[in-house]
């Protein structure tokens, strides 16, 4: 009886015996392991490894970890990101530690570092999001200090681009610096990106997670994505893994995905088979649609194993352990 119900859990989620993790075979955990997304991620590991060498928390490696991302001037995650349709950038922001406590912001303007802000709204309120004027509100009771209003020379620039034509289509893989698909260098040389999602496990083995945007160039004012949504952009189980995903905001959502991915390895998929069966579930939903877009998970388990999926080609992320020493793996894809 126990047996048919696992079954009929399992399947439920449409799993094949094949995608089970090794999980209980292996003995070493590996860790502490940090992962995030895109290519901006190697940076941002760099400064995440550094917390967790020296036996650090995982919530504060994966922290400070996209903090380097929220910083890259041109990088595009922070201020100086592509503004929404009425030229004012809008950040979102996540995170999440190894109590199940969380905190995220959204629609939040002129301040300079989200993640901190949304860590701030986990420990020093009776809530876990806040959004617009009251986040900002919040973020000044706090000691955050107001940036200067107006757009960074390229966000300018492109925000001047696109009112020619004033059409809103997400470009797919805006965030990878990989020649074969970059869509957007930017004056400077370095490539366009909105989104960093960072997830750790510390030498203790707890887990934390953070993702930090500004969401889709041109969106529309008052539009918030996945990124800061517990559950779809990021979620963190301490007994089970941690997941987060980046790419098309709006069909995140609509499959729940990163808390999606936590439950299937629950009943023993991998990381990456996990993430590949809640990207197949996006492409269900999706259809013909789907190749305009990009989504992508990436998941690390209690074992210090890792893995991602994506729905198209051009996905990357890197792994930061003591083994591979902060490599930048491509995401297998779907279609
Ligand atoms: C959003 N998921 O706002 C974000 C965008 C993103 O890589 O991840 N881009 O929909």
């Amino acid at each position: 009886m126990i047996e048919r119900r696992k079954f009929l859990q399992l399947s439920s989620f449409g799993i094949g015996a094949l995608g089970l993790s090794s999980f209980a075979s292996k003995n070493k955990v590996q860790k502490p392991i940090v992962i995030s997304t895109w290519d901006a991620g190697i940076r941002a590991n760099k400064a995440a490894w550094q917390v967790l060498r020296n036996n650090g928390r995982a919530l504060d490696a994966v922290e400070q970890g996209v903090m380097v991302t929220e910083n890259e001037k041109n990088c595009c995650v922070g201020l100086g990101a592509n503004p929404d349709r009425d030229g004012y950038v809008t950040l979102d922001a996540c995170i999440m530690d190894e109590f199940a406590n969380c905190g995220s912001v959204a629609f939040l303007e002129r301040i300079k570092h989200p993640i901190q802000v949304a860590r701030k709204v986990m420990e020093n309120t009776p809530h876990v999001f806040l959004v617009g004027v009251g986040a900002q509100q919040f973020a000044l009771s706090q000691g955050f200090v107001l940036e200067k209003e107006g757009l960074s020379d390229d966000a300018k620039k492109e925000y001047e681009k696109w009112l020619k034509k004033s059409e809103y289509k997400p470009v797919v893989n805006i965030e990878n610096k990989q020649q074969a698909y970059a869509p957007n260098k930017l004056s400077d040389g370095s490539w366009n990106h909105d989104t960093i999602g960072m997830i750790a496990m510390d030498a203790a083995g707890n887990l934390s997670g953070s993702c930090t945007t500004s969401g889709m160039g041109f969106k529309m004012r008052g539009r918030v994505g996945d990124s800061p949504i517990i559950g779809a952009g990021l979620f963190v189980d301490n007994e089970v893994g941690a997941a987060v995903a980046t790419g098309q905001g709006e069909d995140i959502i609509r499959i729940g995905g990163s808390h999606a991915v936590i439950e299937l390895m629950r009943q023993g998929l991998s990381p990456e088979m996990a993430c590949k069966k809640v990207i197949e579930r996006l492409y269900k939903v999706k259809g013909d649609k789907a190749k305009d877009i990009q989504a992508a998970i990436i998941a690390i388990n209690k074992n210090g194993e890792y893995g991602s999926y994506c729905l198209q080609k051009g996905f990357s992320y890197a792994v930061c352990t003591s083994d591979e020493n902060n490599v930048l793996i491509n995401g297998k894809f779907l279609i």
